[in-house]
This record gives C-alpha cells, structure tokens and sequence, in this order.
C-alpha cells in the first residue's frame, strides 16, 4: 500500500463493508480486520516509510484522515446496533414493572430476646449496665456467698442440677453475679444489670420451667437505701407495663438480702384465665429483692460500714405472660411457630 488512491480505495471499501455489517459480532471481525495489529490500517500507516520522501506528508495527513474517518464511521455503527439489540430483547421479552417482587421469608427475634432488650432499655436509662456471668457456677458462688453455707434450710428453695464434676452446679439464680460483679469492682460504686439462663429441678407447671432467664439487678454505694430500691422498681414496672397496671410490694425473706421484699404485678383483669394463673389472688410475682446483706457485701470485698446496697432478681418469662396474659410458660422453649410468629 503506498498511494493516495490505494488509501482512498481502503476508506470507500472499509465503509463498504462496515455498512454490509448486521450485527455485533460481524462489527468486531471489521474492526480486526482494519484496527488490528495485522489490520489494514496499521499496514497503511506502516507503509509511510517506503513512501518517496517528497510524497510522505500528503500520504501520512491522508492516512491519519482515513483512519479517524472509519474509527468515526464504526463507533456510530457500532452503538446503532447496540441499540437495535436492545429494543429487539426488549420487544421479544417484554418486562412487567408492574408484576409485585418475590418477598424473602424474614425471621424474627424470639420473644424473650425482644423482652431482655426492652429490660436492658428501661435500665440503662436509669444508668445500670450490662454485665454478664457464667451460666456454669460453683456450690460457693451459687449459695455460700450469697450467706447460705451447707446444710443452710434456704437452699431447698432452689432444686438444683449438679454436674459430674463435685462442687459444679448449674447456677439457680443469677445472684451469684452479684460476687463475680463485685470482687471485680469494689470499692468502686457498682449500678448493673446481669442477665442469663438459670435451671431449676422444678415441677413443670403453666407458671415454672425447669430453665428460665432472670434478669438480677445490683446497686451498690454510699447511702443506698430500700426508698432506692422501691423506686426503682415502681419506675421500671410502670414503663414494662404501663401506668395503669398494679405493682404490689410484699415483704419475704432470701438469706442474701436484709430486708427482702417480692414484687407482684396484677393480672390482665378481662382475661379469663385470670384465676387460673394466679391461684385466685389477682397477682403474679415478677421478682424477689432487698437490701444487700453485710456477709454479701463482705464477701465481695466491701466494707458493709462504709456502703450499702439493693438487690433484686426478675423473671422476664413471668413479665412476658403477664404482658400478653399468656397461659402457659412452656410455651417459650417449645419452638412452635405458631406461637413465635405472634410476637
Ligand atoms: C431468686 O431467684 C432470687 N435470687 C431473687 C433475688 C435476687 C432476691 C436478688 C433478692 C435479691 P426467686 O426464686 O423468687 O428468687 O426467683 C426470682 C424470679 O425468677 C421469680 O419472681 C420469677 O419471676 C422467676 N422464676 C423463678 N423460678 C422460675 C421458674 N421455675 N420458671 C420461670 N420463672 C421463674
């Protein structure tokens, strides 16, 4: 190639066959044919340096004019039938915008997870943190911290599950949080919550399983008294409740509190199950508290002249049944969607 009408003649029979292609695919076998590295265009530019000198400027100009001219010419061809391909899927498939989207099945939280972080809520506004103890706990922790050596008659309150492992029990309560959280902190003021699983060797019954969360309570500085305690509880129950449901403040006795006080909330009054649930008294107890008493403090390292304390341990399954007057507690850990679902 090494004159002006050979690059003419490569400009008229390039734009040619550009026009004889019907696809993309064809497009791209013109563009190698004529842009690749053993194209016709690269030969045409190459050939300069063969070219008498006298002649190569006027064949370089024309050869760099052919050039752009069927670079121009394919990239206008080129998005033509791009479009074409694309009004021609659109036509043979035509799209429904208005057909409603597949929904994915969601799951959601279990009911006691979504009560636990309402507790955590009400709490941490009143300033208590989270705290978290081992569900797995030794005889010492689980009962003689908390003022209950062997052989102490309370402990037969809490029918406890032993490991094979001697002195290993599944813990009763959350209570012995309670030293885990003070031998950490003392002699710093101490305001958290320490929620878990515990497991009781209970009779199964509509209002006791053999596991259940609680949720203990712990606040431990100078002038801490029981006005401290009643008011918390009193706010925590009106904000968990409502403001129109009753709180009912009973004093009892647990050996690691002094005074101990439980605490009712009365039972939805139209639901028909009422008498049933509350063995016809109105109420359900919701947790047991108190005033921390001196051995505890001692044991976990405070000085019981210089700080005092309340305590309490609640039931978040209780506070689930009496919010929605469910019927039975076994309802929880039986899996059954038609349940959960509700929630
Ligand atoms: C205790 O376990 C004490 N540790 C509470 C406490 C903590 C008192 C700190 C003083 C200071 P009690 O056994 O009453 O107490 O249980 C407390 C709450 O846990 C009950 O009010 C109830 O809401 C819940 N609970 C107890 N046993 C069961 C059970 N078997 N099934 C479901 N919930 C239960």
């Amino acid at each position: 190639m090494s004159s002006l009408a050979e690059l003419n003649s490569l400009e008229a029979d390039g734009l040619a066959s550009l026009a004889g292609c019907a696809d993309e695919a064809a497009l791209r076998v013109w563009s190698t044919q004529h842009f690749g590295d053993k194209g016709l265009m690269k030969a045409a530019l190459g050939a300069i340096g063969k070219i008498a000198k006298e002649e190569r400027a006027a064949y370089g100009q024309e050869a760099n004019r052919v050039k752009v001219a069927l670079e121009t010419a394919y990239a206008a061809k080129f998005a033509e039938a791009k479009e074409a391909a694309l009004q021609a899927s659109l036509n043979s498939n035509p799209l429904d915008v208005t057909l409603p989207g597949r929904t994915r099945p969601r799951g959601r939280l279990h009911p006691a997870t979504q009560i636990l972080r309402q507790i955590y809520g009400i709490f941490a506004d009143m300033g208590f943190q989270v705290y978290r103890t081992r569900e797995v706990e030794t005889d010492e922790m689980n009962f003689e911290h908390l003022n209950m050596p062997a052989h102490h008659p309370a402990r037969d309150m809490w029918d406890t599950f032993f490991t094979t492992t001697p002195g290993v029990i599944l813990r009763t309560h959350t209570s012995p949080g309670q030293i885990h959280v003070m031998r950490e902190q003392h002699p710093n003021p101490i305001r958290v919550i320490l929620p878990g699983m515990c497991y009781r060797n209970e009779a199964i019954s509509t209002r006791s399983e053999i596991q259940f969360h609680q949720v203990e309570g712990l606040a431990i500085g100078e002038g801490i008294t029981m006005a401290d305690l009643k008011g918390t509880i009193t706010s925590f129950a009106r904000r968990m409740f409502g403001p129109e449901r009753q709180v009912r403040i009973r004093s009892s006795y647990f050996p690691f509190t002094e005074p101990s006080i439980e605490v009712d909330i009365d039972w939805p009054k139209d639901d028909p199950n009422r008498d049933r649930l509350t063995k016809g008294t109105g109420w359900l107890e919701i947790m047991g508290a108190g005033m921390v008493h001196p051995n505890v403090l001692k044991a976990g390292g405070y000085d019981p002249d210089k700080v005092t304390g309340f305590a309490f341990g609640m039931g978040p399954q209780r506070m689930l049944m009496l919010k929605h007057a469910i019927d039975d507690i076994r309802l929880f850990w039986q899996n059954d969607l038609r349940f959960l679902r509700q929630f």
